[in-house]
């Protein structure tokens, strides 16, 4: 079994002493949560709830320009850069460790120089240029699960087995960037719940997340927090889901994820030290 994950400025054992589970904040920074869409505001509001975060006991904030829920639109590059970059500079020095969630190779290596600790791409680092990107850094690289893309992977998920397809594609991933010479203490691993997936692909995974993380000997980042595989089991809508979701996040947690990815900060990080201390 893997026993760290280096992670930029950081190194987590994954046994042993010190070994815990991980609370990654969802830090969203679209224009769209401000009536006047300003820049400005928009990066004083990132600060504020980063700030709440760490209050909450965050230890990374995973800062995200563009939205990939099911149906969303690509956002160009001059738009993600100027809504990410004065984020993760402002942040990187404030104690927990920076990820920037991004496919896009050239806010890859703009965030790299900013000292970010994790790349975290939903697209597996597929994108021309990405291995290229990110190779000669230090930061972890979370390599994500998803079928088709954000604008049409929900239209008709479909597979043979669901669970042996994913293992298939992450092994394929990882074989790839180690032999770009990527060292594999970097590299972590994300069924991708919600990206192509229908309910019973979701929670199939989810039954799976031991079976994942001993086959391919990788720590894995879980993110279900607020998504519809929890309203599909709750009957709730996105802003009832917090219950829900930090449920789902102690499931992951207890069949060995390493990283879980939340909005609800300090109600996960509570329930993981309860459920740690009962252990
Ligand atoms: C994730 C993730 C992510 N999810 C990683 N990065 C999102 N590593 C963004 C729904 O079904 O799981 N892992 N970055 C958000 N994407 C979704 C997908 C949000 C599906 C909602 C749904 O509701």
């Amino acid at each position: 079994m893997r026993s760290t994950l280096q992670f930029g400025r950081f190194n987590y054992p994954l046994q042993g002493e010190g070994a815990r589970a991980r609370v990654m904040g969802i830090l969203n920074v679209t224009p769209d949560s401000f009536s006047d869409g300003g820049q400005h505001q928009s990066l004083e509001f990132a600060i504020s709830h980063a700030e709440q975060m760490i209050e909450g006991g965050v230890d990374i904030i995973d800062v995200g320009g563009e939205s990939s829920r099911p149906g969303a639109p690509p956002l160009p590059l001059e738009d993600e850069l100027r809504r990410v970059m004065p984020v993760l500079y402002a942040l990187r020095d404030q104690g927990p460790a920076i990820s920037v969630d991004t496919y896009k190779p050239q806010v890859m290596r703009e965030a790299i120089i900013a000292g970010v600790d994790m790349i975290n791409d939903i697209n597996g680092f597929r994108a021309p240029g990405a291995l290229e990107a990110v190779r000669d850094s230090d930061c972890a690289l979370c390599i994500m699960h998803m079928q088709s893309d954000p604008q049409h992977m929900q239209l008709a998920p479909s597979y043979t087995d669901v669970v042996a397809e994913v293992i298939t594609f992450l092994r394929e991933r990882i074989d790839v960037m180690i032999a770009s010479g990527i060292d594999p203490r970097r590299l972590c691993i994300d069924p991708g719940f919600g990206f192509g997936k229908t309910v019973e692909h979701n929670y199939a995974l989810l039954r799976a997340t031991g079976r994942l993380i001993a086959e391919l000997d990788m720590p894995l980042l879980a993110g279900l927090s607020r998504k519809s595989m929890v309203g599909a089991v709750t009957g709730k809508p996105v802003e009832r889901r917090m219950a829900g979701s930090v449920g789902g996040a102690l499931a992951a947690v207890a069949h060995g994820a390493a990283i879980v990815r939340v909005h609800d900060v300090v109600e996960t990080v509570d329930a993981l030290k309860v459920w740690q201390a009962a252990q």
